[in-house]
């Protein structure tokens, strides 16, 4: 019935003249293209993720990528390795603490549905990630934090840890000596895991796990856990996520503005560049120390990654590949 409608108008249109000579040829243009967005082949299943850890974490998201397993499981149970290494000093229980030397921990995950959830400022759990699902999964809500994220987590059977990292503390030791606080986050090797997939059905999901900025101000929340801003996933279109510093991320709404410029047809190579020139545009150039790199993956498995200096990475695998790829950059360090 609608069709019919439609269709009568648009008849009714183009009887008065010129305009609609223009609609139609438009409209078989649009049609044309859409025809040949539909036939581009698709590669898949692909992980991506940041950083050296990545290549770890997507060992364990390809074991359920390859298995023809979902996108959501693959980023869960991906990163889940790099929470729960202890030897990791940027993400998990064992990543340098706050300035009052405690580790408070940041994630946030979402799926093909825009399904999200978040937990910020948790302590003593080792899966954030995990928690994060549930948060998605089991309540009304996308975030959850501090002491209401405990609560929440150990509700859900959780276990609370003490563990602490000797090695994170007697470096937070060392810096309260001078207490002096310059982020310079590749070389202080303080790296979050943000992992993107593309499973065999076709579907996209992230996860991002971090401790956060090392010694920041207690209380203090990065882009990590901030869906649109560490991590954002639309599945027409594609999925993307941030490292680096969070404060910078946050204010270009860096994941979000990365997919909404694959929807408007960009390459995921172009659209991370072209983030990072926005931040570098939006802190009017000065971004000294400032380091941030994106990596994003469309819906038909092409990808890309972009930072402000040299130094960033990220690990990639499929059916082809396993492998540690640098990232284009703004600027040398
Ligand atoms: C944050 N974006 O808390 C995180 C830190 C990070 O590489 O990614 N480091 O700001």
């Amino acid at each position: 019935m609608n069709f019919m409608k439609t269709r009568r108008e648009f008849i009714k249109v183009a009887a008065v003249g010129s305009v609609a000579v223009i609609s139609s040829s438009a409209l078989a243009g649009v049609q044309e293209e859409s025809k040949k967005e539909k036939i581009k082949p698709v590669h898949k299943p692909i992980v991506l993720s940041t950083w050296n850890h990545g290549l770890a974490a997507n060992a364990a998201a390809w074991k359920i990528l390859n298995a023809k397993g979902n996108a959501l499981d693959a980023v869960e149970q991906g990163v889940r390795v790099t929470e729960s290494d202890p030897q990791n000093l940027s993400v998990g229980l064992g990543g340098f603490p706050d300035r009052d030397g405690n580790t408070t921990l940041d994630a946030c995950i979402m799926n093909h549905r825009n399904q999200c959830g978040a937990v910020g400022f948790l302590q003593y759990i080792e899966n954030p990630i995990s928690v994060a699902r549930k948060v998605m999964e089991d309540t009304p809500h996308v975030m959850l934090v501090g002491d209401g994220a405990l609560e929440f987590a150990l509700s859900k059977g959780f276990v609370k840890s003490d563990f602490k990292s000797e090695k994170a503390q007697e470096a937070w030791k060392e810096w309260l000596k001078t207490s002096k606080y310059e982020p310079i986050i590749n070389r202080e090797n303080h790296d979050t895991i943000g992992m993107i997939a593309l499973d065999a059905d076709g579907n996209l999901s992230g996860a991002c796990t971090t401790s956060g900025l090392s010694y920041k101000l207690r209380g203090r929340l990065g882009d990590s856990p901030i869906i649109g801003a560490g991590l954002f996933v639309d599945n027409e279109v594609g999925a993307a996520c941030a490292t680096g510093l969070g404060e910078a991320v946050m204010r270009i709404a860096g994941s979000a503005i990365v997919v909404e410029m694959m929807r408007n047809k960009m390459s995921p190579q172009e659209a991370c560049k072209a983030a990072v020139e926005r931040l570098i545009a939006k802190h009017e150039n000065k971004v000294e120390n400032l380091q941030v790199g994106f990596i994003a993956l469309n819906k038909y498995g092409e990808w890309g990654s972009y930072s402000v200096y040299s130094g960033f990475n990220v690990a990639l695998r499929d059916n082809e590949n396993e492998k540690l790829v640098d990232a284009e950059f703004n600027r040398p360090w």
